[in-house]
């Protein structure tokens, strides 16, 4: 079997499982990796049995041999790489959050289409194994049409002791995790139009947000909420839960704690459990991510392979993104955000 060559830029703390991801598909090969560290190359590179190694992206692409390029470096190098990536003709997938601005996001859609290669943003959450069964069931039309949702993320989980970045940055939550939950939103209750959101910090050793709350008006009449927060210390603790709330006009959706289900329609109430597997590779409680991240760059490899575009392209994720401005924007001036004014 031929396989489909990657390389890896970024080698740090989520990188390890996009590597997991990877070395799961028969049909992709990771051939080459990428790190200003060497001390974090060696460690992927040993780990994961690859040999090409460099400190320098225009070093990798100048050398070449592979077919799609993975960006798991932070957001500030998001950009610059996809633009190497789009002068070299190799399709790249770029982790979350898109770029640092929406005017960076729609110049990496520019470059990318220009250069005619595929462009997916690693927007995994809409790939976890709950919100793929929330979805199923709301196609099912078992609970009618839905008029109203929730998507809350509310954890007290020390995130920053893995991902310290996250402490310093002037924006945090909405950036971060709320691009997640709003992502959801749009898969769940399609494109929304209008944003209102309300932000604090109540952490007072972090720089950004760890608190948002964010209600949207969307296209087809749906009002929803998505509500945000690393500062909500519960009894237990549900990191990386999602819960998720919707009322339909013949019944209702419940995504509670512990992957609990309810759906309630004309016929009765059914109660499950959607839980994620536990991969081998995967540890509890990241396995819920974990997961997502295999099932999403599944999706890549088939997606490059046929020629089509991936669910959460570039183009597709401008209107998430646009969504995380709007927020930021709203939560500023107090006044509600018209997305098309952004896009
Ligand atoms: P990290 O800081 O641990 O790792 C980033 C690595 O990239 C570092 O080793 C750094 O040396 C390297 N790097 C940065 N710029 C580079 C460049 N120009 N060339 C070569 N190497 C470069 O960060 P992380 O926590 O692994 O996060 C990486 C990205 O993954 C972030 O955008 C973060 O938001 C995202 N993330 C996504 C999820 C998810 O579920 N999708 C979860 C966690 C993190
Ligand atoms: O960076 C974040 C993400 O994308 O998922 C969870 C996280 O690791 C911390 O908020």
């Amino acid at each position: 079997m031929t396989k489909t060559k990657g390389a890896l830029i970024g080698c740090g703390f989520f990188a390890v499982n996009q590597m997991h991801g990877w070395q799961d598909l028969d049909d992709v090969e990771i051939v080459a990796i990428c790190d200003r560290d060497p001390e974090r190359l060696s460690v992927v590179g040993d780990q994961f049995g690859v040999e090409r190694h460099y400190q320098s992206a225009e070093a990798l692409f100048a050398d070449g041999g592979f077919d799609f390029v993975d960006i798991a470096t932070t957001v500030g190098s998001h950009r610059a790489l996809v633009e190497l990536a789009a002068s070299h003709r190799v399709p790249a997938i770029c982790q979350k959050p898109f770029a640092p601005t929406l005017a960076d996001a729609k110049a990496m859609v520019a470059a990318a289409d220009a250069a005619g290669i595929p462009l997916m943003i690693h927007e995994n959450f809409r790939w976890q194994t709950p919100i793929l069964a929330v979805k199923a069931v709301l196609d099912s039309g078992v609970i009618g049409e839905p008029f109203w949702g929730r998507v809350s993320f509310r954890s007290g989980f020390d995130v920053f002791s893995g991902q310290p970045y996250l402490a310093k940055g002037k924006r945090f939550i909405i950036e971060d995790l709320g691009i997640h939950s709003l992502d959801i939103a749009r898969f769940l209750f399609g494109d929304a139009s209008r944003m209102t959101a309300r932000t604090r910090r109540v952490n007072p050793d972090i720089a950004g947000e760890d608190v948002a709350t964010m209600l949207l008006d969307h296209d087809n009449g749906i009002t929803s909420i998505v509500d945000v927060s690393y500062a909500t210390k519960l009894p237990e603790e549900p990191f990386p839960e999602t819960f998720v709330e919707i009322d339909g006009t013949t019944g209702t959706l419940r995504l509670g704690k512990d992957y609990k289900l309810t759906v309630h329609g004309p016929e009765g109430t059914v109660q499950s459990v959607v839980a994620p597997n536990l991969l081998p590779w995967a540890s509890r409680p990241w396995h819920n991510i974990q997961e997502s991240v295999a099932l999403i760059q599944k999706h890549w490899a088939e997606r490059l392979a046929e020629g089509r575009e991936p669910d959460t392209s570039g183009r597709d994720n401008l209107k998430t993104f646009a969504l995380v401005e709007a927020a930021y924007l709203s939560a500023e001036s107090g006044e509600t955000v018209t997305i098309a004014d952004l896009l």
